[in-house]
């Protein structure tokens, strides 16, 4: 049976970009297995069992949460590729994930979080914002780094980890991707879809980038951002 997967989109409904979604949508492609995309706007959040995106219905069973959703497709689906294949690679997709939170993250925000703002409809960004300002304690506008330049210097500073293990290994997993290269890819493409390309091409991390968004026949690469729709 097909996998209904739910995507957070923007006003316009093939602009796809949460950064737990695309981690996902990754997930879900690595996988190989059959899914059928579903938008959902912040306006949906009280009309299915579901409270977050991503959310997948599997034979009728909801899974929510971007880190269950990859546990639960490696225990349903064990004949398919592995995303964590065991308890090691899943200490080390978590290991990559903390580090998202607590060296990317703030400078994502500062990157996404008000351009998100500004291409969601209408009812959904007057929730998101009002949400996004109780939680942040600030407003939007001034969450933001209107300075690409700085903005992206940040980043990279805390890309540093990262671009050192990539000038050694082609993927965060070694020769082939595992959750943990989509946990940071995730965070990046939300940024690349909503502002800018956050990382240079010729970085190990940008190289890294353009090698995950090329495959699965460039599903990554040829996601409609706000720069290409
Ligand atoms: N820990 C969750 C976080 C998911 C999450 O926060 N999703 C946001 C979109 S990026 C959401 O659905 N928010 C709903 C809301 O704010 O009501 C995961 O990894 O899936």
């Amino acid at each position: 049976m097909t996998i209904e997967f739910y995507e957070l989109a923007a006003e316009n409904k093939d602009i796809k970009f949460s950064p737990f979604v695309w981690r996902t949508r990754m997930a879900l492609l690595h996988k190989g297995v059959d899914f059928e995309s579903i938008a959902w706007q912040f306006r949906d959040r009280d009309t299915k069992e579901h409270k977050t995106v991503p959310a997948i219905y599997d034979n009728g069973k909801m899974v929510s949460d971007s880190w269950e959703i990859a546990k639960y497709l490696d225990a349903q689906y064990p004949d398919k590729p592995m995303l964590m294949k065991d308890a090691e690679a899943e200490a080390h997709a978590q290991l990559v994930s903390n580090i998202c939170n607590m060296m990317i993250f703030a400078t994502a925000v500062s990157m996404a979080i008000y351009p998100v703002s500004q291409i969601i409809d209408d009812e959904s960004a007057a929730y998101f914002i009002e949400t996004r300002e109780a939680k942040f304690g600030k407003k939007l506008v001034d969450i933001n780094n209107g300075d690409k330049d700085a903005a992206k210097a940040a980043l990279a500073k805390g890309l540093g980890v990262f671009e050192a293990t990539l000038g050694t290994s082609d993927y965060l997993g070694g020769d082939a991707p595992t959750y943990a290269d989509y946990t940071l890819f995730g965070v990046l493409k939300w940024i690349d879809v909503v502002a800018y390309r956050p990382v240079d091409e010729s970085t190990n991390v940008g190289k890294w980038f353009d090698r995950i968004s090329a495959m699965y026949d460039g599903d990554a690469a040829n996601a409609p951002t706000v720069n290409n729709t």
